[in-house]
């Protein structure tokens, strides 16, 4: 069996974060979905031959990280766009394939039984709200018969997993495929077809999933994955710091004194936290983060090389790479009326499900000092916030905003 990852989408839904990485590199942990996501594949599969499918507009920096890896092979999505345009450019060269894609925060034990599966077989995921995946239809002895892609009526709350295992015939079905009407080739009209001469086994998942479409998903799977997680206390723990909970600390971190840390709680390779610092449950920081003194944060993703060193408060928030927080830089992340926060997706408004939001924040950016953030605001990548500014609506990338 060959493995494809479809590693080529916009992931314009998950902008700011996107701006500057591929969907699949957003962080879990210390690591990325996609390492996660291989590892599993290698640690079930071995050294199976790995094609990825990156887009022509992937920067070289991730191409590079797949270049290097053993037994995965890159192939380039050209011009036919979608699901279905990304698998046409891959060369067949076995029998059987499993289908991945890229974006999806994977449960070893259901992928496992998706490729133990003695025939052709999809991972049906059970959600509160079908509408907005594409919902399975199923025969009376659980084989899929066809997907129904976010519509109002869903044939049930069962939806595409994003993991297949499939007969390479599949891909005389991806190449006959016409373009949709919203212009791309999708995969899932080849499998609707294909299920019409070949049964499909709808295997249903067990553990936890996540198509990480949105924002917040990041901070979700974050959460999931630590859940799942040993303790581990490396690094150097200052005295006068006080640690509750299930706590991961990476080597070379260091937490300074007068710092209080509730787990579950992540503290990346060679972060620095304190002296005095708040440390609250879900807080996730990457390599190389700066959090110091008179900082409160609570669930909270922060990547590699950002740096929120004065005197800030930061809730249910994502923020990339190689941002820097001016001194008393704040963060709202509950609306006065305590309605679910809304966030622009893709241009238009969406209610994020959560009570509790902060902002999205994309990376290479800078806020001066005394900055308010407003819940449910995205800042964009390379932007600049002049001190002392409100920012109460999305701020593009590269703008500098000021009120
Ligand atoms: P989607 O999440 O449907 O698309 P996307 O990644 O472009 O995200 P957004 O809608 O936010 O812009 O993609 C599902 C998976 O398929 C994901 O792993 C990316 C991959 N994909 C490709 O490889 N090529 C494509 O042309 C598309 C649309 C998706």
């Amino acid at each position: 069996m060959k493995v494809v990852l479809l590693a080529a989408g916009k992931g314009e839904r998950l902008e700011p974060i996107t701006h500057t990485r591929p969907k699949p590199f957003v962080p879990v942990l210390g690591s990325t979905l996609i390492e996660r996501n291989l590892s599993i594949i290698r640690s079930l599969l071995g050294n199976v031959e790995v094609f990825v499918v990156i887009s022509d507009s992937t920067d070289p920096e991730y191409e590079r990280f797949f270049s290097r890896l053993n037994n995965v092979k890159i192939v380039r999505q050209g011009e036919k766009k979608g699901t279905g345009g990304a698998l046409s450019y891959v060369p067949v060269t076995s029998d059987e394939i499993a289908i991945i894609y890229g974006d999806i925060y994977i449960d070893r034990d259901s992928l496992s039984r998706v490729l133990a599966y003695e025939g052709n077989a999809i991972l049906g995921v059970e959600v509160p709200n079908p509408s907005e995946y594409g919902a399975l239809l199923l025969d009376s002895e659980g084989y899929l018969n066809g997907i129904v892609e976010k519509s109002p009526t869903p044939p049930s709350n069962l939806v595409n997993g994003g993991i297949y295992k499939l007969s390479s015939s599949i891909f005389d079905y991806i190449d006959s495929l016409k373009l949709s009407p919203r212009g791309e080739y999708e995969f899932t009209d080849a499998l609707t077809a294909f299920a019409r001469n070949q049964r499909i086994k709808v295997i249903k998942n067990m553990g936890s999933w996540k198509d990480v479409g949105k924002p917040w998903d990041v901070i979700d799977i974050n959460k999931q994955e630590l859940d799942s997680r040993p303790e581990k206390l490396e690094g150097e723990i200052e005295e006068n710091v006080k640690m509750i909970g299930k706590i991961i600390v990476e080597e070379g971190a260091k937490i300074l004194s007068g710092t209080r840390i509730e787990g579950p709680a992540y503290i990346g390779k060679n972060s620095i936290v304190g002296p005095n610092s708040y440390v609250r449950p879900y807080t996730i920081l990457g390599q190389d983060v700066k959090i110091g003194s008179f900082v409160e944060i609570k669930e909270t993703v922060v990547m590699e090389g950002t740096k929120i060193p004065h005197l800030s408060y930061v809730g249910d928030s994502v923020i990339s790479e190689d941002v820097n927080f001016g001194a008393g830089t704040l963060v709202a992340n509950l609306r006065f009326d305590e309605k679910e926060v809304p966030m622009n997706i893709k241009g238009k408004r969406q209610s994020s499900g959560r009570k509790k939001l902060g902002t999205v924040i994309g990376a290479h950016v800078r806020t001066g000092i005394n900055v308010s953030i407003l819940p449910g605001v995205k800042i964009g990548a390379y932007a600049r916030i002049y001190p002392g500014s409100v920012v109460d609506r999305d701020v593009n990338r590269s703008e500098f905003f000021k009120n």
